[in-house]
């Protein structure tokens, strides 16, 4: 194992717990800054030891309060932990709501809890990175307990796919059009679900309907995903919302599920990086070498179709690899 003394500056001082050097570093992430890299780098081997728990759900059904009243039960509990609020509408110091300024003066005094809300930069693939990599700074850091919070949006649930051991979906009764962005998606990534607003009317029936929906749709990889009623307002459920989340926890390790699904994330990872780089190069090729612009002007005039172009790019992409 890598010793403290051999990590680079700023890696050491995250991993022995200075809130500066971390608060820094998420920033350099935030901002695609090339200098983070080496610290994330570095940390790597510190990390998959946090329970990282994704919050996700539409829109004002109650993600951000959830999330609050859950932080205290697990600071209670003696439980550090650390907070990833992903935000793609609105930007960071624009986008503060009353929830996250208390959370802020509470993470202030309170250094079992780190909060942080990270602001979209625009292309949805970054932000899955980006945040994949604060929550590792998170785990590294040593808080035992990570919460993400995204919206459940299209890719940047990928976010939540990526990152997160167990995932909760949060919905409210009266599901209606949630039924509908759940056969979208989010139903396929949910652990468990968590129906918030249960002081209003409708929660028993939206549980039910969901209970249908788990029923149809049938044990995934031997877990079934358990429903719980919360209700932030009234501070109640979510003791309960943490058992089904631990009980979940205990069924990967029991099974064996969490093993292959860090592997099958980490494969992911890496093959994104790989199609990154490609990506990239391939471009380049396209724009600077004239038999690939030869190639590029037959495509736009519709000599050729842009799969053959693809199979001479590779083709000759492979030739280039073997001369090396
Ligand atoms: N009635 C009721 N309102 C809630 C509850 N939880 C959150 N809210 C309200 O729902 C609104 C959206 O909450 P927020 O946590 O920002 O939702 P998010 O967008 O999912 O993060 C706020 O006005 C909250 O006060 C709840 O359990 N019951
Ligand atoms: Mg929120």
């Amino acid at each position: 194992m890598n010793g403290a003394g051999r990590l680079p500056a700023a890696a050491r001082a995250i991993a022995t717990g200075d809130r500066r050097a971390l608060a820094r570093t998420i920033s350099g992430i935030e901002n695609g800054d090339p200098a983070v890299v080496p610290v994330v780098r570095a940390l790597y081997p510190r990390t998959g030891r946090a329970t990282v728990v994704g919050l996700t759900g539409p829109l004002g059904v109650g993600k951000s309060s959830v999330l609050n009243v859950l932080v205290a039960h697990l600071r209670e509990a003696g439980r550090t932990v650390g907070v990833v609020a992903v935000d793609p509408s609105s930007p960071f110091s624009g986008g503060s709501v009353l929830g996250d300024r208390i959370r802020f003066e509470r993470a202030a005094e309170d250094t079992g809890v780190y909060f942080r809300s990270m602001a979209s930069r625009g292309e949805e693939g970054g932000i899955a990175a980006a945040t994949r990599q604060v929550v590792r700074l998170l785990d590294a850091a040593g808080f035992e307990v990570v919460l993400v919070e995204t919206v459940g949006s299209g890719q940047v649930d990928l976010a939540i796919r990526d990152v997160a051991t167990t995932r909760v979906v949060v919905l409210v009764p009266h599901l209606g059009d949630e039924v509908q962005t759940l056969k979208a998606g989010l139903f396929e990534i949910a652990d468990v679900f968590c129906v918030n607003k249960s002081d209003l009317p409708g929660a028993d029936l939206a549980r039910k309907d969901l209970a249908e929906l788990v029923s149809l749709g049938g044990a995934r990889h031997g877990w079934s995903p358990r429903i719980v009623l919360t209700s932030a307002l009234a501070r109640t459920g979510v003791p309960e919302l943490w058992e089904a989340v631990e009980a979940h926890e205990k069924f990967l390790d029991a099974s064996g599920a969490r093993a292959e699904e860090d592997r099958r994330r980490l494969a992911r990872e890496i093959v994104g990086i790989v199609r990154d780089r490609v990506g990239r190069d391939a471009m380049a090729r396209l724009e600077k070498d004239p038999e690939l612009r030869r190639l590029l002007d037959r495509v736009a005039s519709r000599q050729l179709d842009p799969y053959a172009a693809a199979d001479r790019l590779y083709a000759q992409r492979a030739r280039r690899a073997r001369q090396r």
